[in-house]
């Protein structure tokens, strides 16, 4: 019997747990019957129909999907056109996008057999060794089909396991091979909290794996060289000493693998501060929802929050300098208008976080929120993503103007290739918000947010910008300033892509530069704690950034540019310089 297990990833660099975790534990549970089973990950970016023809030419008996909200529309194409070519073929989904609609999807749907609500470890390989017994659909907890009466409420058929009967969902041969995608791991199911928009907040009970096996598992990572495991945990520090047992444990093994957590940092201890100070840079990355600073909305929403203690939180992780941090906010949320999310977004910019994530309320089946939507006024896209368009609190055409904001940001922002440019542009308006509000509007009234646009083009967009916004000479010559400081560390041998400039440093400004730098790093270096030094970068040597004492190939030949950065923190760059081609012989 040919069975296909199958799914869309939303993009290549993502991997399905679920598909891994169905196949592991149908290995576990397969018995003594010959069932093969292929699993077949693709994306959605993927051509539709090549994928339905692939699935086809396999012949399979029977095909399972595990459907998401970013995979809905593919896989209703392709489970279409393949009942169109088998009409016999009995086609199932599972997944967080059809559990909590299963009756609709089966009424949108006609060449769907049946769904599985829930969690699928126990109902699948049921199923599949019911099936090839009997040929027929089994009554099984979590299993919604067409062939029987379904009079239990959708709430109790959305099936929940105990932790401990799930399989380790990776094989060896995926370890090896997956080493530039991310990897996802469970260490817990469920999660305490009740946030109306969020699917973990219905019907899952917070669930935990036994250390001793987490830390089992961790070390398959580990020992394989797996480049990043990212936890799905909904709160990875709901519980607070078993969050600290599991980090201690990767501080103390000190992999290479970088480990990405979702976590509500104010629940964060002191204690918890301390140990994280011992991981080395690039272990850790943790993600924190904020999605809103507004206490009304966080009230609306359900959502249990305290931001002061969010804020202290962040940026004592912040100031540790070794762990890279994503914040999240949600713009579209009840209860918030256009101006109290820009107070939210200037609230959470300020705490200095790697990236900002500015995403937008969706109305997912299953939640609270699509309950209340009509209550809250909130008029959202029927079709997946099921996206905010307008609130009472806020109009269509002002989550587009966020929309456009959420886009310059991505650019300028959150790509960090203009850091100090975005720094030193923001400190001339009063709010960060304003200066991507209006960046946003520059933009809509040039028609250049259609423009994916090659790099250089952003840079010139950006020079433009500037060029039309800062009035002052001199301010905008220190952009400009800025603006090669982060071209050149991104892309040390291309041509700066701004011909309008006509600034220079005097050639004795630059001397004394030159000097001031050099001496002071001699002076400090003797009492071997040097607080600044420079460093050079050489065209060709993109982000070699060499102690200024340590250059050994000076040349006069080619263009230098020095870096004075903090050391030995070595994070901030403080100030810079050029060396010009023949400089030092004062051509
Ligand atoms: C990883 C992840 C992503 C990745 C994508 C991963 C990928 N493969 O491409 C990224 C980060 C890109 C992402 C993005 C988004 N995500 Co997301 N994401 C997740 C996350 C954290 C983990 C999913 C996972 O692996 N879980 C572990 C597995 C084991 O559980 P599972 O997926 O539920 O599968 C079990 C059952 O559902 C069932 N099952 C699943 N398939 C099948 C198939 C069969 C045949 C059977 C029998 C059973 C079965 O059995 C499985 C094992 O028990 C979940 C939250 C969570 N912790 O689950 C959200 C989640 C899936 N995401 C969600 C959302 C809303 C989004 C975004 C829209 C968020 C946003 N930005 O606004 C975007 C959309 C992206 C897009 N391009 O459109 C929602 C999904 C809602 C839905 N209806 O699908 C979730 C559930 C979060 C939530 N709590 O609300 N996401
Ligand atoms: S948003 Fe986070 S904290 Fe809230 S219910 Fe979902 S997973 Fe839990």
């Amino acid at each position: 019997m040919n069975v296909i297990l199958t799914t869309l990833n939303s993009q290549y660099v993502h991997t399905s747990l679920a598909v891994r975790s169905l196949r592991q534990a149908f290995l576990m549970n397969k018995a003594e019957t010959p069932i093969s089973l292929t699993v077949k990950e693709y994306t959605i970016n993927d051509d539709w129909q090549k994928i339905a023809s692939e699935l086809f030419l396999l012949q399979p008996d029977l095909v399972f999907f595990s459907c998401y909200i970013w995979n809905m529309k593919e896989v209703a194409k392709i489970g279409n056109r393949l009942k169109q070519w088998l009409p016999s073929l009995p086609v199932l989904l599972g997944g967080p996008e059809v559990g909590y609609r299963a009756f609709e999807v089966l009424a949108q749907y006609p060449w769907v057999n049946g769904i599985f609500c829930g969690e699928g470890e126990e109902s699948f390989p049921a199923f599949l060794r019911h099936w090839y017994q009997n040929q027929t659909f089994p009554d099984i907890p979590g299993l919604i089909h067409r062939q029987t009466v379904q009079n239990n409420p959708l709430d109790s058929t959305i099936y929940v396991m105990d932790m401990e009967t799930l399989p380790f969902p990776y094989t060896s041969e995926e370890l090896l091979g997956t080493k530039h995608q991310i990897l996802y791991y469970e260490s817990s199911r469920g999660c305490p909290y009740s946030c109306q928009y969020c699917l973990s907040s219905v019907h899952q009970p917070l669930r935990f794996l036994r250390l001793e096996r987490v830390f089992c598992e961790l070390d398959s990572f580990i020992t394989f060289g797996v480049q990043q495991v990212k936890f799905v945990d909904r709160t990875f520090n709901a519980n607070k000493s078993r969050a600290r047992n599991i980090w201690e444990y990767l501080i103390e093994k000190a992999p290479h693998t970088n480990f990405h957590f979702e976590l509500a940092a104010d629940l964060l201890e002191q204690e918890d501060i301390e140990l994280l100070r011992r991981a080395p840079k690039g272990l850790f990355q943790f993600e924190i929802g904020i999605q809103s600073t507004n206490p009304h909305t966080l009230a609306l929403v359900q959502r249990v929050t305290n931001f002061e203690k969010i804020s202290t939180m962040v940026k004592q992780l912040r100031e540790l300098g070794t762990i890279h941090l994503h914040l999240d906010l949600i713009a579209g949320l009840p209860g918030e208008t256009y101006l109290e999310f820009s107070k939210s977004f200037n609230d959470v910019y300020a705490l200095g976080a790697d990236m900002l994530q500015l995403g937008f309320l969706k109305v997912l089946p299953g939640t609270g929120m699509e309950r209340q939507a009509q209550h809250f006024g909130i008029v959202y896209d029927p079709e997946p993503p099921y996206e905010v368009l307008q609130t009472h609190q806020i109009s269509a055409r002002d989550l587009l103007r966020l929309h456009h904001i959420e886009e310059v940001f991505e650019r300028y922002g959150n790509s960090g290739r203009y850091h100090y440019t975005i720094e030193g542009l923001v400190s001339f308006f009063p709010q960060p918000f304003l200066c991507f509000e209006t960046l946003a509007q520059y933009y809509e009234e040039h028609h250049w947010l259609q423009f994916g646009g090659k790099e250089a083009t952003h840079w010139q967009h950006l020079w433009c910008f500037i060029v039309d916004q800062v009035q002052n000479e001199k301010k905008r010559m220190w952009l400009l300033q800025r603006m090669k400081l982060d071209f050149f560390l991104k892309y040390a041998d291309e041509v700066f892509p701004i011909s309008l400039y006509h600034w220079e440093v005097s050639s004795e400004d630059k001397r004394r530069v030159l000097h001031d730098v050099d001496a002071r790093h001699v002076r400090q270096s003797s009492v071997n704690k040097p607080k600044y030094r420079a460093a050079y970068l050489g065209l060709s040597t993109p982000l070699l950034l060499t102690p200024f004492h340590e250059i050994e190939d000076y040349t006069e030949n080619k263009t230098l540019f020095g870096f004075v950065y903090d050391y030995p923190h070595s994070k901030a760059c403080i100030d810079w310089f050029e060396i010009k081609e023949g400089f030092l012989n004062g051509t």
